[in-house]
């Protein structure tokens, strides 16, 4: 065997997964069907829900984009408590936190060496405050990730008005950002104010890779994409392969020179105020905030749809998330816990119309147990018309299911049925298109005693990591 094969079946080794919970498989896993994620990428699939913090100058006039020309000693929280937003953040559900560094104002909430227009110059501590710091060290204590918007638009720095320069300056903000914080997680690149200003993205992506290999560049980047609104809603049906423009050509799985695009694992992130329209803080918001209803609306078409929801809670000028907006995420985190806390699913027998090679690691249990490491997969040449049933024991009210893809191997499902059997009637009750990490279904109360899970078309057999039923007590 010449060398590069040798390496090249190494690497497929690497690639291919090994068989599912039960070690003693005998059949081989299915094939992944590429592009699939990274582990960074899947890790980060799996979190599902964020805050976004704005948090700057802004905070301190009732704007939410001033012009770079701000005087830098208003910006004065009078109690910065960065543990009161993670501690918010980890009791509402969400498993990473994103701050603002510099906003396109340029203002920056860390003691940088590269301006003068930061916290350096600012009453707060006396010029010695940094809100990054506070944030990554609480992230870090309560094991939160920690992520960095750096917003690439710059309405302060002359520099900006010269690509070249302005990409030596903003490389030296990452550097900083990324070496003297611990490990982040996320960097937030935002595209608004930016179009006709040419930028060294490709130098910016070397970089991360080169400090944080394993950090996750957003929106204006390569890992993560924006969804496309700032409502936190994703489309029902929602691929996590795309074909990713030129301009973000790094970490592709597959070029192809002739288009210029990349198909490439790029899943989406649904970013959204809490206060309908206000990123940053403004004294007379409250008004804005979301109710619970629009908020689990929210939650259900973005992680329900199989995104991210990253929810953006802004810090008032104390320096602290304001307590109606901490209530309300509670309160919202509170009814979804009620009502997936039970799976009505969960450990009941269970039949598939197939199962792969019959052998019991890939059986539809496995799509039952809990396990996020195990599912339910068929045979590799029937990919359609597959059924999982699952008998409850007896009559139960349901109204939301759950199903997970085992999105390690890649997104399968094209389309799928839920029926339930009320006496001797089956009855449909959802038509859904895609799964991907998660789909959550909302229907009206039905009493079933068995629960149908059909995946009428799949582009390779289903591996479905899990699936539920449950009853919501709240709308
Ligand atoms: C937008 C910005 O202009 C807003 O101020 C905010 O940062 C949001 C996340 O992205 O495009």
């Amino acid at each position: 065997m010449s060398i590069p094969n040798a390496i090249l079946t190494l690497c497929m080794t690497l690639l291919v997964p090994a068989a599912p919970g039960d070690a003693t498989a005998a059949t081989a896993p299915p094939p992944p069907l590429p592009p699939v994620p990274t582990a960074e990428q899947l890790a980060w699939q799996d979190m599902e829900y964020g805050m976004f913090c704005h948090f700057g100058i802004n905070t301190f006039h009732n704007e939410e984009w001033t012009d770079g020309s701000k005087d830098p000693a208003t910006f004065n929280p009078t109690d910065f408590n960065a543990r009161q937003w993670v501690e918010t953040a980890k009791s509402a559900g969400m498993n990473y936190l994103v701050v603002t560094a510099k906003h396109h104002d340029g203002f920056c909430t860390y003691p940088t060496a590269q301006t003068d227009y930061s916290v350096k110059m600012s009453p707060w501590r006396g010029g010695k405050g940094d809100v990054v710091r506070g944030v990554a060290d609480a992230c870090h204590e309560l094991g939160v990730m920690f992520g960095c918007y750096l917003s690439p638009w710059d309405r302060h720095d002359k520099r900006y008005e010269d690509s070249a320069s302005y990409d030596g300056l903003f490389k030296d903000y990452l550097r900083e950002l990324l070496t003297q914080y611990g490990p982040v997680g996320e960097v937030w690149f935002d595209g608004a104010g930016s179009k006709g200003h040419v930028y060294d993205w490709n130098g910016y992506y070397a970089l991360i890779r080169e400090l944080q290999p394993q950090a996750l560049i957003a929106i204006c980047g390569p890992d993560i994409r924006w969804v496309g609104n700032e409502d936190g809603l994703a489309p029902d049906t929602l691929w996590n392969v795309q074909e990713r423009p030129a301009d973000v050509l790094e970490g592709a799985s597959d070029k192809s020179p002739a288009t210029s695009v990349a198909r490439v694992w790029w899943p989406a992130e649904c970013d959204v105020p809490i206060r309908k329209g206000q990123w940053f803080y403004h004294t007379d918001g409250e008004k804005n905030l979301r109710s619970v209803k629009e908020l689990l609306d929210i939650y259900y078409r973005s992680v329900g749809h199989g995104a991210t929801l990253l929810l953006n809670v802004s810090p008032d000028r104390r320096g602290q998330l304001p307590e109606a907006d901490v209530a309300r995420l509670k309160e919202v985190w509170g009814i979804l816990n009620e009502t997936y806390k039970l799976n009505l699913a969960q450990g009941k027998p269970a039949t598939a119309t197939n199962v792969r090679g019959k052998d019991s690691a890939y059986g539809p249990d496995k799509a039952l147990d809990g396990d996020p490491n195990t599912y339910w997969a068929t045979d590799d040449v029937i990919v359609s018309s597959q059924s999982l049933t699952v008998d409850l024991g007896a009559p139960a009210v349901i109204n939301r299911a759950m199903i997970q893809e085992y999105i390690a191997l890649g997104q399968r499902v094209e389309a799928y049925t839920l029926e339930i059997l009320n006496g001797t009637d089956w009855k449909e009750i959802v038509r859904g298109t895609t799964v991907g990490h998660k789909k959550l279904d909302r229907f009206p109360d039905v009493t079933a005693s068995k629960v149908r899970l059909t995946i009428t078309k799949s582009l390779a057999c289903p591996a479905i990591r899990s699936f539920g039923v449950y009853r919501a007590t709240t709308e």
